[in-house]
């Protein structure tokens, strides 16, 4: 299936025909989407077209293929988790006096996250920033915790009027433990205070699963869910529990086909840009966004802009994120390396445009790299990678 030669997209064009394919569902149209995304790669390897790193031999046909998690078998996921526990019992390398709080190995992520935040979302790095982030996080796994496989993603258009249900969500040995312990509370207010949204069924310490003793050491910087309170200081020592509060309602509401393909092919692909916000959230005008949604959807500790990394799902949310921005790549070749943005949250402050040029620094994380070389998912070290 993965390089079966299909129809291949002429931009403009519907993808997404109907006929025999009308009554697919959303997530069959969604890697319908995927498989033409991988033969355009396909077509630009053809043609040569694919620039990449001196001496890397990286290319759609030998690249690391990241995979939707419920296509992981359960040997597989569970080999993913144990890595992240043993991430999350590893003794933190960072100099203590960047991020005091910060124990272990997976703090060392979460510290990073949390410490450059404004310069990192509603910027023009956040696609780059974020995709680096988690190579930096895959590698960690692979490397220091023994894990197999590659970085997995979650299909946010599965489970969507249900999270409970989703195999991140369902509470099993092979989830990454499901809601939060019903918590009496009034809602969160997302999308910088313009987007409600109503309590679910949880709201406290998740109950069940692989991560019911995991303790948290930082944040929560900017919580949003009624009645959570800030850590004292942001880089601080703040060991507290992993709260959820799924919300069917978030997810019905904005993780949907129709938003994915405005994003890809629709209005909003037209340029970085309009790709970038829409598909972030425009926190304005009370626009969402499939990024923020996602966050959303979880609830808990996974509200704060800053922390929201502590919650292990964040990796694969960002996995999603990122296979959506690879996806407008490929079916965007002329586009695909145009960045649009400043380096501060929606330019406030004002500063000036990000630079291809500009350097992303993961600390202890990853060795640094420039903005330009993380643009291109097969463009060889650091990144080789497509997504099924
Ligand atoms: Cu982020």
């Amino acid at each position: 299936m993965l390089f079966t030669k299909l129809a291949l997209p002429v931009l403009g064009l519907p993808l997404i025909s109907a006929g025999p394919l009308a009554a697919r569902t959303a997530t069959e149209s969604l890697q319908d989407l995927n498989d033409q995304a991988l033969s355009s790669l396909q077509s630009q390897y053809d043609n040569s077209t694919t620039e990449k790193r001196a001496g890397s031999t990286c290319n759609v046909f030998n690249a690391k293929v990241r995979r939707d998690w419920k296509t992981l078998r359960p040997g597989e996921k569970k080999e993913y988790i144990a890595a992240v526990k043993c991430l999350q019992a590893k003794p933190s390398i960072a100099d203590s006096t960047f991020a005091p709080g910060a124990k272990t190995r997976y703090d060392d992520f979460v510290a990073v996250h949390i410490n450059q935040t404004l310069s990192i979302h509603g910027t023009g790095n956040f696609l780059t920033w974020h995709r680096y982030f988690m190579q930096a996080y895959e590698t960690a796994l692979r490397e220091e915790c023994g894990y197999t496989g590659y970085q997995p993603y979650w299909n946010w258009l599965d489970n969507t009027s249900d999270p409970s249900k989703s195999p991140l969500f369902d509470g099993s040995d092979t989830s990454f433990s499901g809601d939060g312990v019903f918590v009496a509370h009034n809602g969160s207010v997302n999308g910088n205070g313009n987007v409600y949204i109503p309590s679910g069924k949880g709201g406290g310490c998740v109950t069940s699963g692989p991560f019911v003793d995991y303790v948290i050491n930082l944040g929560p910087i900017f919580p949003i869910q009624d009645g959570m309170e800030a850590a004292p200081e942001t880089l601080g020592y703040n060991p507290h529990c992993l709260s959820r509060d799924l919300s069917a309602f978030t997810a019905s509401n904005w993780l949907t086909l129709g938003n994915v393909l405005n994003v890809t092919i629709g209005d909003a692909s037209r340029s970085v840009l309009l790709f970038q916000n829409e598909l972030q959230g425009r926190f304005t005008d009370g626009f969402l966004g499939l990024h923020t949604a996602g966050h959303g959807v979880m609830g808990g500790v996974s509200g704060d802009l800053y922390g929201s990394p502590v919650d292990p799902v964040f990796f694969l949310h960002h996995g999603m994120v990122d296979r959506v921005y690879w996806i407008w790549q490929a079916l965007h070749p002329s586009q695909a390396k145009t960045i649009a943005g400043t380096i501060t949250l929606f330019n406030t402050p004002p500063s000036r445009d990000t630079s291809p040029n500009d350097t992303i620094d993961l600390g202890v994380n990853a060795p640094p790299q420039k903005i330009r070389d993380l643009l291109n998912t097969l463009g060889g070290s650091p990144l080789c990678y497509i997504y099924n």
